[in-house]
């Protein structure tokens, strides 16, 4: 279907269709799609000025975002934030400002990562179909260790760190590593939050060893966990985070914030773009964080998770098609299984999870699949949405799995 108006959880299509959204356009429209303070603001800078390059002649905004930002994020250090277009270019510059600032290369990810399409970001990702397959070479000196995934492995936080650690320091060499770059909730990946412990360790680690930790909050930021960062859930505080998307509502925005010594160690002029940091994009995130702010957004998305979370365990109790129910937030997901397979985890069952979300379509509530095996389903409505509509989306929701059989 294709789009001419939303707002309020709804899209509406070409035909005059009504659609309920549980996807915030891949949790992008936090604060709702075409919010009222985004509008404004975009509105009144559109008419003003629509672009000077920050790097040539730079404008208030700009700043304030990048102030909004120091403020917000995790860590009351002193921080300096760059602003980019996307969320594959700020990871390749938190990259960037990592290896400049340690005089070190390799970059560890994690199964399961996803981190953009460029061809850094790919060399980050994880999965190779679809974002990897035929367009290799990939960049070197990227390093994939085991991610903690406990409906799976079965095993404690600490324990899978262990086990990340000892691949780290046996086959890359700690003295070697710029940076380790992880979600705090693998996004694509399938909503995988670690066993807690998991990210303190890596992150203690990380500091003990001279290593950049980078949080990529690209999907997890902005309110969408029930936390303004997800690392708050686990009360760490990442030496770089790089989000986009939530950041403003709609339009093209990503940043790297960060502590002020790692971002300061790059050399002048070393970072940039033709738009990034534009000042339309930048009005939109000014007008999204307020939103964010007076509405106090991460209490919602904590809300959206109790309204959310008893009716989706209640499902996976009456149907063995549902392996597991997981995420923060407004960021929640089932993965579906083979049923009738002894012991756990039982099988991927990606089929499933299609006709899953296919049927969701058919009767007006677009739902997103995600995971390395695209077996799970992926609920990210907007925090704007209102609790009727999450209601009527989890009855068709629940009709979809309960038709499977
Ligand atoms: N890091 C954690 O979630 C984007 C990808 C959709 P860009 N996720 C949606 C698709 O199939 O392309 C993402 C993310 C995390 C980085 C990115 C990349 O952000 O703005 O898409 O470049």
């Amino acid at each position: 279907m294709f789009i001419t108006a939303a707002g309020g959880g709804v899209l509406v299509d070409v035909d005059g269709n009504s659609l309920i959204d549980m996807g915030s356009g891949i949790a992008v429209v936090s604060v709702g799609n075409a919010a009222p303070h985004v509008v404004a603001r975009v509105t009144e800078q559109v008419a003003a000025f629509t672009h000077t390059c920050f790097m040539v002649t730079p404008y208030e905004s700009y700043v304030e975002v990048c102030e909004a930002l120091n403020r917000l994020t995790p860590g009351d250090h002193e921080k300096r934030s760059a602003l980019f277009n996307s969320g594959a270019e700020a990871v390749e510059n938190a990259v960037k400002i990592a290896r400049a600032y340690t005089k070190r290369q390799a970059i560890v990810v994690f199964e399961h990562g996803y981190h953009g399409r460029t061809n850094l970001t790919m060399a980050l990702t994880a999965k190779n179909m679809p974002y990897k397959d035929s367009f290799g070479p990939f960049a070197p000196e990227v390093y994939r260790v085991p991610l903690s995934y406990p409906y799976r492995d079965g095993r404690s936080g600490a324990q899978a760190a262990r086990d990340a650690i000892t691949r780290i320091d046996k086959e890359v060499g700690a003295k070697n590593v710029a940076a380790i770059v992880i979600e705090p909730i693998a996004g694509e990946g399938g909503f995988i939050v670690p066993a807690p412990g998991f990210l303190p360790a890596l992150s203690s680690f990380a500091s003990s060893n001279g290593i950049v930790f980078v949080a990529d909050e690209i999907q997890t930021g902005f309110a969408r966990t029930g936390a303004w960062f997800a690392c708050e859930h686990e009360g760490i505080v990442p030496d770089l985070i790089t989000t986009a998307k939530g950041i403003a509502g709609g339009l093209p925005l990503a940043a790297v914030t960060g502590r002020a010594d790692i971002m300061d160690s790059v050399h002048v002029g070393g970072l940039g773009g033709t738009y990034g940091g534009n000042p339309v994009a930048c009005a939109a995130a000014l007008g999204a964080i307020a939103t964010m702010e007076e509405s106090d957004l991460p209490s919602r998305a904590r809300q959206i998770e109790s309204i959310m979370v008893p009716r989706l365990k209640e499902m996976a109790s009456s149907s063995d098609r549902i392996g597991d129910v997981r995420g923060r937030g407004a960021m929640l997901a089932i993965e579906l299984v083979v049923p009738g397979e002894s012991g756990t985890p039982a099988e991927p069952d990606p089929e499933a999870a299609a006709a899953v979300a296919k049927a969701c379509h058919a009767e007006g509530v677009v739902v997103l699949t995600a995971g390395t095996y695209g077996n799970v389903l992926r609920f990210l409505p907007p925090l704007s949405i209102p609790d009727e509509l999450l209601d009527e989306a989890l009855v068709v929701i629940e009709k979809a799995v309960t038709t499977l059989g």
